[in-house]
């Protein structure tokens, strides 16, 4: 058997407020359907964040509601766990448990087997810091089934993201021959040497610009990228103030041509920075984007770091000259030390005023 795998579709989005970037959600959802179809996938496994709110707007549903009518209408069926943005606070149902009720798609977040043509698929909803314990003694207690086991959760694991990570892949059942997770937006395909099968995000749709298609039928499943051609790309690019016209030039190579307008961000770098000449001259990227963003970084920050300093305390006193001059030596050197005592902190910042050692 050979299913998709897509996560974190975060339908009714909306980035910025652009409406735009509204559609890109569903384009994206809508080319992967396509994609599901036309390669005759039976079965597509949603690893969670399905809408991006727990109150989708009525769009959202509308569209996602269409599109399962489509996988149904060609034989293939999803099957979804929740994310954190599907579940609401309020204690209300979830808006995509209603698909599953009415027989759209098939909700497999309840942690029993689901089985679909000799595939046992299982799967648990999002479980948060606190509740990790529980997720691990209810992943201790599966029971391996006949025949391929494929497994949906939405957490982040630290082997993939060491701040995100909630859990690690020692707190998996070593038996799957798919982990099919959601919640890194970043998509990643490891083996372990623990695991049987392959541990993979999908990674959002929108954002990554793809998903994966998992070929269950040989020993060693296998994993394969698609990548979408209405992802809306996005670019970081650092040009130096010195040679602008340079700077845009390249700009504006990379980005037109596209089949929709990128988001750019652009950072100028260099010394006493002009921004309404900035702006003037990166008037064709700006029309050339949906939307641009400029940030600058004068050089005069760069050089403040460009040392690691060796004495941190005198570092520190050569910075609070440089940007509040005396005041900013008072602030470290008198005030610092007291800064777990705000009583005292406020006596002798009051002296300092009385003494006109502020001005
Ligand atoms: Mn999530």
């Amino acid at each position: 058997m050979i299913i998709a795998h897509i996560s974190d579709t975060h339908l009714g989005a909306m980035p910025y407020g652009l409406r735009e970037r509204s559609e890109d959600f569903y384009d994206v959802f809508s080319e992967a359907i396509d994609v599901i179809i036309k390669d005759h996938i039976k079965v597509v496994v949603h690893s969670g964040d399905i809408f991006d709110s727990p109150k989708p707007p009525g769009l959202a549903v509308k569209n996602l509601y269409s599109e399962l009518k489509r996988l149904d209408n060609s034989g293939s069926r999803m099957l979804f766990v929740l994310g954190e943005h599907d579940i609401s606070r309020m204690k209300d149902v979830p808006f995509p448990l209603l698909l599953g009720e009415m027989g759209f798609a098939t909700y497999i977040g309840d942690g029993e087997p689901h089985e679909l043509e000799g595939v046992t698929f299982i799967g648990f909803n999002k479980h948060r810091r606190s509740e990790i314990g529980l997720l691990r003694d209810k992943l201790l207690n599966l029971k391996q089934n006949p025949g391929k086991n494929v497994l949906a959760l939405h957490q982040g694991l630290i082997e993939f993201h060491e701040y995100a990570g909630e859990m690690s892949t020692s707190d998996l059942p070593v038996w799957f021959d798919y982990y099919a997770m959601g919640h890194l937006h970043d998509p990643g395909i490891k083996r372990f040497s623990g695991l049987k099968g392959t541990v993979s995000y999908a990674g959002a749709t929108d954002a990554s610009g793809g998903f994966n298609i998992v070929d269950l039928s040989i020993e060693e499943a296998s994993v394969e990228r698609v990548t979408l051609q209405s992802a809306r790309k996005s670019f970081k690019f650092v040009i130096d103030y010195n040679d602008l016209e340079k700077g845009v030039g390249e700009i504006l190579r990379q980005i037109s041509g596209l089949r929709k307008k990128p988001v750019v961000t652009v950072i100028i770098k260099g010394k006493n920075i002009n921004r309404a000449v900035v702006n003037y001259v990166l008037k064709p990227v700006n029309e050339a984007s949906l939307m641009l963003q400029t940030k600058f970084e004068e050089e005069e920050a760069r050089v403040l770091l460009s040392e690691r300093p060796t004495d941190l305390k005198s570092e520190i006193l050569n910075q609070a000259k440089k940007i509040m001059e005396k005041d900013g030596v008072y602030a470290i050197e008198e005030l610092l030390p007291l800064a777990n005592d705000p009583e005292a902190m406020a006596k002798k910042l009051w002296e300092a005023y009385e003494n006109g050692e502020l001005d």
